[in-house]
């Protein structure tokens, strides 16, 4: 059975076969058909941004809580231009984004029209696959293939460029069945960033090998990281390390991917983990690493990195192997299933003495802090206030390091922040698409304030769209992660750091929402609670100490064995 309709209303109806309920964007010119056919689709909610960058943003938290692809719409130019940090922070986090832009007429393209951008050469190193439509007939199966393609494998952006005569031009529409449009298995579906081919299935050998190494190593760690989350590995993960007793350190990306209050949990390594977790990589002979792509951030000075251990990687992105670390054995997979075949394989051990030479390791926490507002006072009470009973959201910069490290999660994808391109303004924006993952659990945004005024503009939608994400800043007057780094490594010369805030409550005020200011610990509590009690909207400013700072740290070319663990004497780098 086929319809005749237009380039938009496919465009719709697609959407609507995907599974999509909402999307984020912004209308203009190149667009306005798709726009014009919206209306006419109760089922797809339009959320109106203030900036197209966060309508990227709220698609990308929508797909990492929901597990499935979040949808972005803007026109072409600067439109289509704004959506570039949301893209490429999507495309390093593996997070499937489907955006779709308004193009000028085809008749225009290549003329300089007004609006006309090259959006396809912008997005290319930036999306794991982007499409401009050449005519109606093939707009419905484009569509199609753009959340195949973001969905499988390893997931990534793709974007799907519209010219609007494209939007206009009418054509048989045939709703996609069993077997109809670019289902799995269509041809020319990348599985890894490279655009590869999938690789073979690991063998059975690789397998015994990986278990070989399991069960002779003396001092084996695992390092689980995003694949553990987006497999849903987080089960056999478990097991794998109950069956063995090996230590589990998780990375920024795979924070909640294992609990944190289990015993084999060791935390967070590299440059800001603890250094307990990098004296045992460095101690280590064998490291599992599930689902990570062993980032500079992770590794320190590769040259230096655990140097006395073979490497077992399982990866999903046969390009992810030996980029960044030499492997001994690689197993390409999917996180889930690549851990259930080893945990056949596997014999059961406990690694007692490793465990109790790293329990050697581990020092009482030093508290840094001045004054009683410190970040540990205000996430402790946080996960009191919540019972853990939220997602967390954190935004770039020392506050983010507080938070994947203060913060105790217990429950699977619990905690989302942009790891890879570390791009400040996320959380405000990814909030309100985590909102619309999980409407019946409160979305805790927590930015510095540095980050926040990247993207505050964010909070007339959710006062218009009625989203009720619950905002932290954590205000310490400073672009904090490069004042340490200007404090350690330039001779404290804090140029461009000191950053002015406007008075956040007055600002609250001006959109209508609730707002707090708190500045004693003993305000934090009844403040979080005042604001998980508000219906909607809420915002809570915490002053804390301004030169407080995120300890341990691996200084950038150094090792993991080289950490500052406390307040340095100045230190100038030439
Ligand atoms: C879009 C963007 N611009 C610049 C940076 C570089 N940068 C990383 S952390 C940081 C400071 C963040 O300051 P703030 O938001 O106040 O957080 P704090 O470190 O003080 O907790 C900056 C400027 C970035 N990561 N992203
Ligand atoms: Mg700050």
């Amino acid at each position: 059975m086929t319809e005749l309709l237009s380039g938009a209303q496919i465009m719709c109806r697609v959407l609507l076969e995907e599974g999509v309920d909402v999307i984020f964007g912004y209308p203009g010119g190149a667009i306005m058909p798709f726009y014009h056919a919206l209306p006419d689709h109760p089922g797809i909610r339009h959320i109106l941004v203030r900036h197209e960058q966060a309508a990227a943003h709220a698609a990308d938290g929508y797909a990492r809580a929901a597990h499935r692809p979040g949808v972005c719409v803007a026109t072409s130019g600067p439109g289509a231009t704004n959506l570039v940090t949301g893209l490429a922070t999507a495309h390093m986090d593996s997070s499937p984004v489907v955006a779709i832009t308004g193009q000028v007429p085809r008749g225009m393209i290549g003329r300089d029209a007004f609006q006309e951008t090259d959006v396809i050469g912008i997005t290319q190193p930036i999306t794991k696959h982007n499409v401009l439509v050449g005519d109606v007939s093939e707009l419905a199966d484009t569509l199609r293939e753009a959340f195949a393609v973001a969905r499988e494998g390893r997931p990534g952006p793709v974007l799907v460029d519209v010219p609007k005569d494209v939007q206009n031009q009418k054509a048989e529409y045939r709703p996609a069945g069993a077997g109809v449009g670019a289902g799995a298995g269509a041809p020319g579906r990348t599985a890894g960033r490279a655009g590869r081919p999938p690789a073979p299935a690991t063998g059975p050998a690789a397998v015994a090998e990986a278990a070989r190494l399991i069960a002779e190593a003396e001092r084996p760690l695992i390092m689980a990281g995003r694949g553990v989350l987006l497999s849903h590995a987080w089960d056999e993960l478990r097991c794998l390390a109950e069956r063995t007793g090996i230590p589990v350190i998780t990375t920024l990306l795979g924070i909640s991917g294992f609990p944190e209050s289990h015993p084999l949990h060791l935390g967070m390594p590299g440059m800001h983990g603890e250094v307990h977790v990098n004296r045992a990589i460095q101690q280590a002979d064998l490291i599992v690493g599930v689902g990570l792509r062993f980032d500079d951030r992770v590794t320190g000075n590769t040259a230096g990195f655990a140097p006395r251990a073979r490497i077992i990687h399982i990866d999903l992105d046969p390009s992810e192997i030996g980029k960044n670390v030499p492997v001994a054995v690689a197993l390409v997979g999917d996180a889930r299933e690549m851990l259930r075949r080893l945990l056949a394989a596997v014999a059961p051990r406990d690694c007692a003495a490793w465990r109790r030479e790293i329990a050697g390791f581990v020092k009482t926490r030093v508290e840094h802090y001045r004054g009683d507002l410190s970040p540990e006072s205000i996430l402790c009470a946080l996960h009191e206030v919540t019972g853990g009973r939220c997602t967390i959201v954190s935004d770039v910069g020392q506050h983010q390091m507080w938070v994947a490290k203060l913060y105790p999660y217990r429950r699977p994808n619990t905690h989302i922040t942009s790891g890879g391109l570390g791009t400040m303004g996320f959380a405000v924006p990814a909030a309100m698409g985590i909102h619309f993952a999980r409407p019946d659990e409160p979305v805790w945004a927590i930015s510095g304030d540095g980050g926040f005024q990247m993207n505050l503009q964010e909070i007339a939608t959710m006062v218009q769209e009625k989203i009720p994400v619950k905002m932290a800043i954590f205000n310490n007057g400073y672009l904090g992660m490069v004042r340490q780094w200007q404090q350690f490594f330039h001779g404290r010369r804090y140029s461009a750091t000191p950053i002015w805030s406007p008075d956040y409550v007055k600002l609250a005020e001006a959109y209508g929402i609730a707002g707090w200011r708190v500045e004693e610990a003993a305000q934090t509590a009844p403040t979080l609670e005042a604001a998980l009690r508000e219906p909607g909207p809420a915002l809570v400013e915490f002053l804390i100490e301004q030169e407080a700072n995120v300890f341990p740290m691996i200084p950038p070319g150094a090792t993991l064995s080289e950490p500052i663990e406390g307040e340095p004497a100045p230190l100038v780098r030439a």
